[in-house]
């Protein structure tokens, strides 16, 4: 009777280190027209926890959400979600994560995730990222922000 209390007791604490009570899901949407003009991700800059769930949704046709190999936190291999399709953003490890659609991405449909409260091990790495000019032009007032 002991011994199954005790394994009874070790399942929860197992459960609860692999999904803490505080992992937030967040939402980004990827639309033709947003506050921020044509072909955007909404918000484009998130923040998140490890652990917690980024969800690209395709909220108008023709989009789709995947990493920027140059704005990763080392170690973190790129990710690409398909078109039309929803994409989960692994965010474990903590730093910057770029993100763009591939289609409108020389039309500026970037986006920034940060991982944790910073300081961000590849701040500088993706501040010294070559975006086209038109994804430059929003992702450096979010790299401003970013920690
Ligand atoms: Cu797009």
């Amino acid at each position: 009777m002991a011994r199954l209390f005790l394994v009874g007791a070790c399942a929860v604490t197992l459960t609860l280190a692999a999904a803490p009570a505080s992992a937030k899901e967040i939402v980004v949407h990827m639309k033709n027209q947003g506050a921020a003009g044509a072909m955007v991700f909404e918000p484009a800059f998130v923040k998140a926890q490890p652990g917690d769930t980024v969800r690209f949704l395709p909220s108008d046709p023709s989009h789709n959400a995947e990493t920027i190999p140059t704005m990763l936190p080392p170690g973190v291999a790129p990710s690409k979600g398909q078109m039309n399709k929803e994409f989960v953003l692994p965010v474990k490890a903590p730093g910057l994560y770029g993100i763009k659609c591939m289609p409108h991405y020389s039309m500026g449909m970037v986006a920034l995730v940060q991982v944790g409260n910073g300081p961000s091990a590849n701040l500088a790495a993706a501040r010294a990222a070559k975006l086209p000019p038109f994804a430059a032009k929003r992702m450096t007032p979010m790299l401003t922000q970013a920690k």
